[in-house]
């Protein structure tokens, strides 16, 4: 089946294989949620697991991961253009410290389909970065990810900083990440947690409605 083999050339590491039946099962009418879902989550899913067990190594890792972004490639510009006007401005970035982006990238993608207009400040951002680009570009949400145990605590660290610069007026937080959860983003006071990109995209619809009905 179509969507499995995209799994199974992403886990083998196989970037030309994976953008060549992303286009495949384009063509052949698969919605791009489900393709990125079912298909590109799916396979790094499995290679997650395997890292884990070490069944995996970080060079395999990497590879993978070049595989997923080629799928991607052509799934990103249909996903943007299911957003007609932009609902809200989001700034999003993996925070200092951390250079995981593959989620990052598909909360991103998931936001722009979403409607939102996204500014994406990539890995290792700081909270001077941050603080600069949302006095730049006013957003309405501001989103952090973190994949590791060791820089989600850079969450609390910049929710503070967010705080103490007085940015908090007129704008929501939205944290997430594998290590970070629900009772973590509460203690940090940030106003939304993403379990995962589509998850994250609704919640910041959800985030919207109150910033309309607030002001
Ligand atoms: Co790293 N890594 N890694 N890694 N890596 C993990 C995260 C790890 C769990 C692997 C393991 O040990 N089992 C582990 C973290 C352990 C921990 O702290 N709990 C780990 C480690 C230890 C490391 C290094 C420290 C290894 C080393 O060098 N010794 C190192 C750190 C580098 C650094 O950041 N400073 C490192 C490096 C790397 C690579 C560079 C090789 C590569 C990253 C490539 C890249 O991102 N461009 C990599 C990868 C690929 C992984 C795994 C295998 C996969 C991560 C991924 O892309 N998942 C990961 C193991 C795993 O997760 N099982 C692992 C797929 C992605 C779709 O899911 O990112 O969870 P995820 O995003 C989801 C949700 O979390 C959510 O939505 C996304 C989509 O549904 N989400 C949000 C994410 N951000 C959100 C923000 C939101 C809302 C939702 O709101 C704003």
């Amino acid at each position: 089946m179509q969507l499995e083999e995209i799994s199974r050339s992403l886990v083998r590491g196989d970037p030309g294989a994976v953008e060549k039946l992303t286009r495949q099962a384009l063509d052949e009418g698969f919605p791009p949620r489900v393709i990125l879902e079912e298909g590109l989550i799916a396979g790094m899913s499995v290679v997650g697991m395997k890292f884990r067990n070490n069944e995996m190594y970080f060079p395999e890792v990497l590879v993978s991961a070049r595989a997923m972004k080629a799928g991607m490639a052509p799934l990103e510009p249909i996903l943007k253009a299911c957003g007609i006007e932009p609902m809200g401005r989001c700034v999003l970035g993996t925070v200092k410290g951390d250079i995981h982006d593959i989620g990052k990238n598909l909360v991103g993608i998931m936001f722009k389909g979403t409607g939102f207009e996204v500014i994406d400040l990539g890995v290792n951002v700081t909270l001077d970065k941050f603080i600069a680009a949302i006095r730049t570009h006013r957003p309405d949400i501001l989103g952090m990810s973190a994949l590791l145990t060791t820089t989600m605590v850079q969450m609390k660290v910049n929710m503070e900083g967010f705080r103490s610069a007085g940015l908090l007026d007129g704008m929501k937080v939205m944290v997430g990440g594998a290590p970070v959860t629900l009772k973590f983003a509460e203690e940090i006071g940030a106003h939304a947690y993403g379990k995962d990109a589509a998850e994250a995209a609704g919640k910041a619809a959800e985030l919207m409605k109150d910033l309309k009905t607030a002001f």
